[in-house]
């Protein structure tokens, strides 16, 4: 017994560690719901820190309320100085306060650790449903306090539009936004192209000057809430594991198409609520 559960321990110090810093969303599609499950199916030990709480389901945002900053950091801090965090990914932020309070606590870290945390960046501004998460003024602080200390930054179209001020409508802009964007803001880039509504899902990553395609088949018909925030957990699990960029993000791609083609979904009367599956 005794010796058994000393081999328990032993595996498990070897079980990698991933910290999401994100919202919570309470119909467990995207935010630190489907973070944590993610982390969960591939393997790595999850962390949360809580940035603001989401009443929302599938196609309507109701209500979001921030978590104080001050806890935020509070969050961030006490986890990174206590686990062995193998990667760190940032989700919904809310407010421009939280921003910065996120980017303190890891620039902190980074100061008293002798390796920096691999970053993966999700900079979540508007939910599929359309409707805005983010506050405006906090784009400024992304831009300023928040991409310096990435290592990975995965914007949708929408908003790599939006950090660029242009419009991105083919693969040939999108390529360009891409290596702009890795110009700007000296982070590795990975713009997912799923809303160009190909009969591909194409994402283009930037990453030490070379430019790599990722591509996967659309699937159609379903209720894709949470996809970005998967994606980006998916990788961050990857990069806690060891993985290379490329690797990690080779194997998230697969798992958020696997995601979306095996999603569950339930009737309720006239309508069916739909929900990516983690479980695989
Ligand atoms: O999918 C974007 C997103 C991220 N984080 C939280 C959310 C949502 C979308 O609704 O609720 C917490």
């Amino acid at each position: 017994m005794g010796k058994q559960r000393s081999r328990r321990s032993e595996s498990a110090a070897t079980v990698p560690v991933a910290l999401t810093v994100a919202g919570s969303d309470c119909s467990s599609g995207a935010g630190i719901q489907a973070d944590l499950k993610t982390f969960t199916a591939l393997g790595v030990y999850g962390l949360t820190a809580v940035t603001c709480i989401v009443a929302e389901v599938p196609r309507r945002v109701s209500r979001i309320e921030p978590v104080a900053a001050k806890m935020v950091r509070e969050q961030v801090e006490l986890l990174l100085n206590n686990f062995r965090v193998g990667a760190i990914k940032a989700g919904l932020l809310c407010s421009a306060e939280i921003v910065c309070a996120v980017a303190q606590a890891i620039q902190d870290s980074k100061k008293k650790a002798a390796r920096s945390i691999p970053f993966v960046v999700d900079p979540v501004m508007i939910a599929t449903s359309g409707d805005n998460l983010l506050e405006p003024e906090a784009v400024e602080s992304y831009k300023n306090k928040l991409f310096p200390l990435a290592t990975l930054i995965t914007p949708n179209l929408d908003e790599a539009a939006l950090l660029l001020e242009t419009t991105i409508n083919d693969r040939k802009q999108m390529e360009n936004a891409t290596k702009a964007l890795a110009k700007k803001y000296r982070a590795s880039i990975l713009l997912k192209g799923g809303h160009l509504r190909g009969d591909n899902a194409i994402d283009l990553l930037f990453h030490h000057g070379v430019l790599t395609e990722f591509s996967a088949p659309f699937v159609r018909g379903v209720a894709t809430h949470g996809t970005g925030c998967t994606y980006s957990a998916a990788i961050a699990a990857g990069l806690a594991s060891g993985f290379s960029l490329e690797q990690a993000i080779k194997r998230a791609k697969k798992f958020v198409t696997e995601s979306i083609a095996l999603h569950l979904r339930w009737k309720r009367g006239s309508t069916e609520i739909d929900a990516l599956n983690h479980s695989i």
